[in-house]
Formats: C-alpha cells, structure tokens, sequence
C-alpha cells in the first residue's frame, strides 16, 4: 500500500519536472515572455525555473494535504513518521528554490563585473600594442666589455710580451734585477731579433752612459753567454770589442747614451754583476 502510494507521487513529480524542464516548454514560455531585448533572453529562463520549481513546491503541498486527509482514516506511527519526513523535503527543496534565486543574482552580478574588467583588459592591451609597435629594432646590444690590456700599465707590448723599463734612478745588481722581474711575472729581458732589440731601445730614455741590465749572463764558464731560460746566446747586439771581461764582467747590459750616431743592434755591453743599474724586465702577454 506504501510502496503504490509512493510510486503515484514518483509519477506526479516526474510529470510535472519534466514539464517544467522540458525544453520547448521552456522555450516557448520565455518566447511569449521575452519579448524583443537580447538582454531579456538569458535572463527569462531563470525567471521560467523560479515558477517552476514554485509549482512544484506547491504540488508537494498539496500532495502532502492528501497524505495527511489519508492517514488520518488509519493513522499508524509508520505514516506518521513518513509524512513528517516528505514535509521536510519540500521545505528544503522551496528552501532551495530561494537559495538558488540569490545565487543566481549574484552570480549575474559577478559576470557584469567581469565582463567589465574584461572590456578594459582589452582596452590596456590594445593601447600596449599602439605604443610598443614602433620598437620592432631590436634592443641596442650590450657594448661588449673593453679588452683587457695584454700588459700591465706599465709595461709595454710587443710581439706577444711585455716589457718594463725601470726608472733611471732604481738601481739594482744583477741577480736583484732579475729577482724584480720574478716577482712581477717575468724575468730580465731575452733578445733575439733586431726587432725586439729595436724596440726594447726606443722605450730607454738617452743620458750620459744609461745602462740597464738585460737577461745575459757568463757566470759559470766565461765568455759562454747564456740567457736567463737556461739557452745558449746565438750573436747578440754588442758593440764592437765588447765583451771584454775588462774587470770580471760577467753580466750583460745596453746603453743609450746622448751621441745620436749610436745604433740599438750595438748597444751590449758587459759588467760585474754586483753593479747597481736600472733594468729591463720581459714577460708574456695576456692572450687577447
Ligand atoms: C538543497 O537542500 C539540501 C538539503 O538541505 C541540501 O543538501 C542541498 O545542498 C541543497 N541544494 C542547494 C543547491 O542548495
Ligand atoms: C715574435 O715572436 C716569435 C715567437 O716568440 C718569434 O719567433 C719571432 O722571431 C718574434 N718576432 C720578432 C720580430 O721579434
Ligand atoms: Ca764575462
């Protein structure tokens, strides 16, 4: 008896739902309503949904008014008990109803919003590409970094090594002038072309008798001239009668005195070691 009574409501509220949601149903109701506004379309059938389920809370009642007339012939605790429950379905289903409706509102609120914030996007953008259009160069590249300087400041380049001059005025023996060079990276001058040796001169200032101690010397045999790496000396630019182991000279040195008449490729000289005299330093380059 429940359970056919139960299936009768089924039936009532399938009829009436799918009369509600029916599309054409709804289509046409929102047609008759509508009228012309674009606007008015997408908000009828919300309005179509709100009367419906509006209907259908009503039914619910009413069906409930049925119930409560039947089982008050035969009233059991079991119908009781079922009565009360469908009662409160249909309370939270109009609840529902309402709830819904204020969702609904907000939400259509939100999209307004949206599509405002969506309207001046567009706008920012399309005045983004207005301005930044013309700047199709592309961006001015980075100056590269200045090269390095293969020789320290004071020292000067050629072919691939760095030379130091010492002052006129620094005065060193021999082994102190090359343990000067050391120290700076290098080692007292080594000469082999007329080129090198050229150069080295141009850079000496001219004075009465200015001598700088070069990377040669006799120390161990004499007369067996040997540079500072350790080779064995091949010519050389002495002047003529030079060396000569005048006073045990076993160390090599160049002269650029003021007589304009004497030339770089006859500038070596030796003397003893422990003389103090500017000197002539050489080193590698930087790799540029
Ligand atoms: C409808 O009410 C029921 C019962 O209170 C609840 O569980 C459900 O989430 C509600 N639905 C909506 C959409 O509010
Ligand atoms: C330059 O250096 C190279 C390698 O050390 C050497 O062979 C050449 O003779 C040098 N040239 C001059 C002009 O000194
Ligand atoms: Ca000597």
């Amino acid at each position: 008896m429940t359970a056919n009574r139960e299936g009768m409501h089924n039936n009532l509220i399938d009829e009436h739902d799918s009369d509600c949601s029916s599309p054409e149903v709804r289509y046409s109701v929102f047609q008759n309503a509508a009228g012309k506004s674009g606007k008015r379309f997408f908000q009828e059938p919300f309005k179509v949904a709100t009367a419906c389920l509006t209907a259908f809370c009503l039914i619910l009642l009413m069906i409930l008014v049925v119930t409560s007339i039947h089982s008050g012939k035969g009233r059991s605790s079991d119908q009781d008990s079922l009565s009360s429950a469908s009662e409160t379905h249909m309370q939270t289903g109009c609840a529902n109803v309402t709830a819904l409706t204020e969702e609904l509102q907000t939400v259509k609120k939100e999209k307004s919003e949206l599509e405002r914030e969506r309207s001046q996007l567009k706008d920012k953008i399309t005045k983004l590409e207005a301005t930044t259009a013309p700047q199709t160069t592309p961006a001015p590249q980075t100056t590269p970094a200045p090269a390095k300087s293969p020789c320290p400041s004071d020292w000067k380049l050629f072919n691939g090594s760095c030379y130091y001059i010492s002052v006129v005025y620094a005065r060193r023996s021999w082994s102190d002038s090359q343990n000067y060079c050391k120290r700076n990276g290098g080692h007292l001058a080594i000469i082999h072309t007329p080129e090198e040796q050229t150069f080295i001169w141009d850079l000496l200032p001219r004075g009465h008798w200015n001598a700088f101690w070069f990377g040669i010397s006799d120390t161990k045999v004499e007369d067996d001239w040997y540079w500072v790496d350790g080779t064995k000396l091949v010519g050389g630019f002495w002047e003529d009668g030079e060396p000569n182991n005048h006073i045990n000279e076993d160390c090599g040195y160049m002269i650029k005195t003021d007589v304009l008449s004497r030339v770089a490729v006859k500038s070596w000289y030796d003397a003893p070691c422990e003389r103090s005299l500017p000197w002539i330093c050489e080193k590698t380059s930087e790799s540029t």
